[in-house]
């Protein structure tokens, strides 16, 4: 063979073929390295908005929130908001997708709400009034909704072993298609729900969180801290990993409390406490979820910064979580780009 190959266009057309994908790798490189991998922290600044449950139906993510008002010195919320995204990048209102007015039986504090796909429906699940859950059933994951039941699912005025203050509800539903309901502020709850998911199928019981060596874990109290392991203050939610159900909540309402977690072999627990999910953010309540999307994973939770420290004034951020190859969670150093 010749150590010298002519030019002949056979050759030109292949170098112009290896220089147009020599700038295509070297275009895409530059573009990956450019492109942000998720909107900058909080990802939702025109409206305050609190209590993410982020859930994925198809092939997007759907993240439904509270809706902390302008002015607000409490949590008097009256709607609940949702937000959409493909990429975690460019997010979608949705607007108002159910409003307290639409529970005829309820009054106020539209807090965390939940969201699931079952039956070829979308339900959400709402707390009111601080002692109430409510359903609400639609077509679509932005509705529109309505009230599934036309009565609380859950009413400590009616079933007082709910618990005094039955909040928070988040749902799960396991490989068998059991959907379970937790909630609950300082006394964390569960329950099994029927099929029509507007009917409770079991007992509601106390999830018991033990610390490693086999001892309830202290309550989280307003006031004090003490050590970690700290007990259940609210925000319960569930997700499954490599056949282990993790518990996540949050630690209650002390300088550096947040979302921590604890392990079980089954949805009902018990639980034993492994750490921490996130760092303290400047925030009075700690409420979040970890939601796995396109395979990674993530933790939604929120922050009063945009608010400047107001814990009414609340503000949904993302961070990615990952996990140690024991399963443990590596605790997020969350992002802000108001830092
Ligand atoms: O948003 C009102 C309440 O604040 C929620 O129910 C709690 O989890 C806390 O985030």
């Amino acid at each position: 063979m010749s150590p010298y190959t002519p030019l002949t266009t056979r050759n030109l057309s292949n170098s112009f073929r290896h220089f147009i994908l020599f700038v295509f790798v070297y275009l895409s490189a530059l573009l990956a390295w450019t492109t942000p991998i998720k909107a900058a922290n909080p990802f939702v600044r025109h409206l305050f908005t609190a209590d993410p449950a982020a859930r994925v139906f198809g092939d997007r993510l759907y993240v439904y929130t509270s809706h902390d008002q302008n002015d607000a010195t409490y949590y008097d919320m009256v709607d609940w908001r949702l937000f959409s995204t493909d990429d975690l990048v460019t997010w979608k209102d949705h607007g108002a997708v159910f409003q307290l007015k639409d529970f005829a039986w309820a009054k106020k504090f539209a807090w965390a709400p939940d969201a699931i796909f079952a039956n070829g429906k979308y339900y959400l699940f709402l707390p009111t009034d601080r002692n109430k859950i409510g359903v609400a059933v639609g077509d679509t994951p932005a509705g529109p909704f309505k009230d599934a039941i036309g009565a609380p699912l859950i009413d400590y005025s009616t079933t007082p072993e709910a618990g005094s203050e039955p909040i928070d509800p988040a749902l799960f539903t396991d490989d068998d298609s059991s959907t379970w309901l937790y909630f609950g502020c300082r006394q964390p709850m569960v329950v099994k729900l029927d099929p029509s998911l507007t009917k409770l199928a079991g007992p509601l019981q106390q999830v018991v969180i033990l610390d490693p060596s086999g001892q309830p874990v202290p309550r989280a109290k307003p006031d004090k801290q003490p050590p970690l392991p700290r007990g259940y203050g609210e925000a319960p939610s569930m997700f499954k990993r490599e056949g282990r159900y993790y518990f996540v909540y949050s630690n209650g309402w002390a300088k550096d409390s947040t979302l921590v977690y604890a392990i079980g072999d089954s949805p009902a627990g018990p639980f034993t406490y492994q750490g921490k999910v996130m760092n303290h953010v400047a925030c009075s309540t700690h409420h979040g979820m970890v939601c796995e999307f396109r395979g990674k994973w993530y933790v939604f939770y929120h922050t009063a910064e945009l608010s400047g420290g107001n814990g009414f004034r609340r503000s949904v951020c993302v961070d990615e979580l990952t996990f140690a190859p024991d399963g443990k969670i590596i605790p997020v150093t969350t992002t802000s780009s108001l830092k």
